[in-house]
């Protein structure tokens, strides 16, 4: 075990029965939702979890110590903390370790500490990709490099058009990530279910997604895989009025010259309030959908 990390009591329990486990990103709560919201939201998923047979096991720096499983109190103070609390993708662990500083986990060092532990699933709402423009910013995601090599199935409800989400595939393609399609040929698009764009593979069963994981392992790949899960069709988001948010959001972006690790939450946030509560409700609910998907997932993967 790695001597920066600390698993909580009950996932180490979990993962020494064999138990199934997944994985939860800080991110999301510190940056991607805002207080109380957040916290509510982060403990559901938790809950989610545990009602379809796993045990969830959320990520995050504290005090410069790698957290897999967190406590009410820990989740909380992320929660309150917000954008207080340092954006961590994989070029800030050491930093963070060494300063003894606290961290929000972005999909890369969720990945990175939740395979430091033993986990092999982890479900999120949306992955950092390659960014509108990138022919010319090079602002890829750290996220897409970490699939690309470390073996953890993301579960995820596609990527927002923030993103260019043709390019995104392409850069999966060249690292050798296979992304799935859950029940569907197409790419989700975050708030809406389609993109399209067309993904490798349509799986229709957790069993399904579970066999393809365990023959990546048996091929010795390094990599992982992204399994895209479309937003439920109650709560997905009406095309026009997302692609109206995202556009503004992209326009003032550029306008206020915001770039590096600030884009993204920048961007998250300000669709957020463009939309209103909206988009907050639909973003909650696909995370929920997912964590049930990666739990049912993890329980197949042990069968
Ligand atoms: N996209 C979303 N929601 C998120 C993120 C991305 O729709 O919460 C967060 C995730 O933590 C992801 C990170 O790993 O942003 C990617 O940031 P960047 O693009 O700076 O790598
Ligand atoms: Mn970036």
């Amino acid at each position: 075990m790695n001597k920066h990390l600390d698993v909580s009591p009950r996932v180490a329990a979990a993962l020494s029965e064999g138990k199934p486990v997944v994985a939860l990103e800080s991110t999301i709560i510190s940056h991607g939702m805002p207080y109380p919201k957040n916290v509510e939201t982060a403990l559901l998923v938790e809950q989610t979890i545990r009602e379809a047979g796993a045990e969830p096991a959320t990520i995050a720096v504290i005090g410069g110590r790698l957290k897999a499983g967190l406590s009410r109190e820990e989740i909380e103070y992320l929660g309150k903390a917000g954008r207080n609390v340092a954006k961590a993708s994989r070029r800030d662990l050491p930093a963070l370790v060494a300063r003894g500083a606290d961290g929000a986990t972005t999909v890369a060092t969720t990945m990175i500490i939740a395979h430091m532990a033993g986990i092999r699933i982890f479900a999120t709402g949306g992955i950092g990709g390659v960014h509108r423009g990138a022919e010319t910013s090079m602002d890829i995601s750290a996220d897409l490099e970490e699939l690309a090599q470390t073996p953890v199935m993301v579960v995820c409800a596609g990527a927002k058009s923030i993103l260019d989400l043709g390019l995104t595939l392409e850069y999966l393609e060249t690292k050798g990530v296979p992304v799935i399609g859950y029940g569907t040929e197409e790419l989700p698009a975050f708030y809406t279910r389609k993109s399209g764009f067309g993904v490798d593979y349509r799986v229709d069963s957790p069993r399904e997604l579970a066999s393809i994981f365990r023959a990546q392992r048996e091929l010795d790949y390094r990599g992982g895989m992204l399994v895209t899960n479309p937003i439920p069709e109650e709560y997905a988001m009406d095309k026009a009025v997302i692609d109206a948010a995202i556009e503004q959001a992209l326009s003032e972006c550029k306008a206020q010259g915001v770039h590096g690790k600030e884009t993204t939450p920048f961007l998250l946030a300000r669709v957020v309030e463009l939309t209103g509560g909206d988009s907050l409700d639909s973003n909650i609910q696909l995370v929920l959908n997912n964590a049930r998907l990666a739990a049912q997932t993890a329980v197949e993967l042990r069968q």
